[in-house]
């Protein structure tokens, strides 16, 4: 039997983590061989309705899961975890602006990058799912000086997954027979699809479609597509980014077989990017870290989309910066290229504190 690892989630009570939290929990992420403890993050006002969600949760009886724990901190939340599941965020309220958005988001997610720097396991792969996700990727890495800003990501797997499968479904394919497909840049309405380089079947995609279908119906759908579920289902996308969220991180860690995905990671200034914000490019994942794909041919017309959504990833970027730590700035411009990335089980927690006990729930 494998040691369990810990996996924490924030926003552990919210509509994504009541899909997601199951899901962890029945071995859809790291394998049915793989056992979890669960340590669950939320706001103090949030944590009855947690205990509620915790309680579910062990009435799964999920064989792999060795424990549940419950926290209204970060400090706590995050002692000694392998993953972290940011899904947590503060929500756009009536009349705020984007600028106000960005700056509440901040404060949640500096304190949330100490934490990682201060508790969590060296190695720890953190995933960032709260909106604005890069944005509050940069952030976190930011306030994290002693973790590699490539053990961040933003999740643009949503994206990725809403255009495999919109693409299939006008191809008349499986989603999975689709490969190459990149979705650049911000998870925002500017972020860009690009079918360039995807095939079906190993067909070029592109040869296969109107470009007027491509620029002026699928681009935009994918761009909006967050809306258009609202507007159905009255509700925003939860099970879908619970999904991605899996997605995301089981191929970070275990693989993505040769396949390549799309995921907001630290610019080095491939493709001309700036370097410093998280970024969605492609990327195969392989031995627990991930590399860009880097020979992908970008046309004109992609060179500008890509231009329109490194914009504003540095216009976001520009209004927190007065929030965040100048001397992490460097480190996070000159990267390094590490060749491994295995997640490592040296946590330096001490195996006798409450947190490694494997009580249901405490
Ligand atoms: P919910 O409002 O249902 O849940 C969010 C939960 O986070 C709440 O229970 C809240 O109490 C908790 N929370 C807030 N601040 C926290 C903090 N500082 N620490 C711990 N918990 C905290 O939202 P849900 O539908 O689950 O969506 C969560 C986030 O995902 C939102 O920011 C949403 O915009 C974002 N999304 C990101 C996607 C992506 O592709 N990157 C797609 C789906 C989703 O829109």
């Amino acid at each position: 039997m494998k040691q369990p690892v810990r996996i924490a989630v924030t926003g552990a009570a919210g509509n994504i983590s009541y899909s997601l939290l199951f899901k962890i929990a029945a071995g859809e992420m790291l394998g049915t061989d793989q056992p979890v403890i669960l340590q669950l993050v939320e706001i103090p006002q949030a944590m009855d309705k947690l205990r509620g969600v915790a309680m579910e949760l062990e009435d799964c009886s999920f064989p792999l899961v060795h424990g549940i724990t419950l926290h209204d901190n970060p400090f706590d939340g995050f002692k000694g975890i392998h993953y972290a599941m940011l899904v947590g965020a503060r929500p756009r309220s009536k009349g705020m602006e984007r600028a106000d958005l960005l700056e509440a988001n901040a404060a949640i997610f500096s304190e949330q990058g100490k934490a990682l720097n201060d508790v969590a396991n060296r190695d720890v792969k953190a995933l960032v799912i709260g909106n604005p996700a890069n944005t509050n990727c940069l952030i976190l890495s930011r306030n994290a000086p002693d973790l590699d800003p490539s053990q961040f990501c933003a999740m643009t797997r949503l994206d990725h997954n809403r255009s495999l499968g919109i693409l299939g479904n006008k191809l008349g394919v499986n989603p999975s027979d689709i490969d190459g497909v990149t979705v650049w840049g911000n998870h925002s309405p500017t972020m860009y699809p690009d079918l360039h380089n995807a095939t079906a079947l190993g067909e070029s995609v592109i040869d296969q479609i109107d470009e007027s279908w491509y620029k002026t119906e699928f681009t935009p759908r994918i761009q909006k597509r967050g809306a258009e579920i609202i507007e159905w289902r009255g509700l925003s996308s939860a099970a879908s980014a619970a999904q991605a969220g899996l997605d995301h991180m089981r191929d970070w860690a275990l693989g993505s077989e040769g396949k390549i995905v799309s995921m907001g990671i630290i610019s080095d200034g491939s493709y001309g990017v700036a370097k410093g914000i998280y970024y969605s490019f492609p990327c195969i994942c392989e031995f627990g870290s991930y590399q860009i794909v880097k020979d992908l041919e970008v046309n004109e017309y992609g060179q500008s989309m890509m231009k329109k959504t490194e914009q504003e990833l540095l216009e976001e970027k520009a209004a927190v910066d007065h929030l965040l730590p100048a001397d992490t700035a460097e480190s996070r411009e000159n990267l390094r290229t590490s060749t491994d990335g295995q997640t490592q089980f040296d946590n330096g927690v001490d195996a006798a504190s409450a947190y490694y006990k494997a009580d249901r729930i405490c």
